[in-house]
């Protein structure tokens, strides 16, 4: 299995929850200029990361991914224990990380992509870390009853959520008063596979 990725990108999650699995695997760090060339789009034609290599299968999407992973090493409970129920709460946070926060940093990251001028590129940042500050409120309600977003067991989305929180605190979300969230981040960066991950994409955390 490889993993294609770009440092500190939302493939991070994938890299931690490989890592959580114990198993070899491959990885590589892909220079931005080079996800829209050719061989990249190849690969995915979003000329995006994570894309994972498995034998024969290429699959893009970070949902995805997560779930090949937690599937293909069931050891590592990363989609709970098997149950239905473990699973869709597993996946629901997954869902919660990728399609509500994640492209939530979209207008942040390119505003020019959102609006023309400067005060619209400035009203269209506001508006998304306001947004930001509301979804991360409700990840922190939830972290406040279980100690990890799907119940008392680690799961890729919380690897997911991580990954979020290292590029709130980059982009200045205001995170003040969620001391859930706080403690979750501590946690995670506490963990040996966590840092791993982090220091083989090249990543400090001040
Ligand atoms: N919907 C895709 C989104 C992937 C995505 O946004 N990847 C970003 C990194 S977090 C990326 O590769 N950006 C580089 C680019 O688009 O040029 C997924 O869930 O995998």
């Amino acid at each position: 299995m490889k993993l294609y990725g770009l440092s500190g990108a939302c493939s991070l999650a994938d890299h931690i929850a490989l890592n959580w699995t114990g198993q070899p695997f491959e990885f590589e760090l892909v220079p931005r200029e080079q996800l829209k060339s050719p061989e990249f789009l190849a690969k995915n034609p979003l000329g995006s990361v994570p894309v994972l290599i498995d034998g024969e299968m290429t699959l893009t999407q970070n949902a995805a991914i997560l779930g090949y992973i937690a599937d293909s090493f069931p050891n590592a409970n990363l989609f709970g224990s098997g149950t239905s129920s473990e699973r869709a709460q597993a996946m629901r946070w997954v869902a919660f990380v990728n399609a509500d926060i994640h492209p939530a940093y979209a207008p942040i990251f390119r505003p020019q992509n959102y609006a023309q001028t400067e005060d619209g590129q400035a009203f269209v940042k506001t508006k998304a870390l306001e947004k930001l500050r509301q979804l991360y409120g409700i990840a922190d309600e939830q972290l406040g009853k279980t100690e990890w977003l799907a119940g008392d067991f680690r799961e890729a989305g919380d690897a997911y959520l991580f990954v979020t929180l290292l590029w709130a605190a980059k982009v200045g979300v205001d995170l003040s008063g969620y001391e859930h969230l706080d403690k979750f981040k501590a946690r995670m960066l506490a963990d040996e596979s966590v840092q791993n991950a982090l220091k083989t994409e090249g990543i400090e955390i001040a």
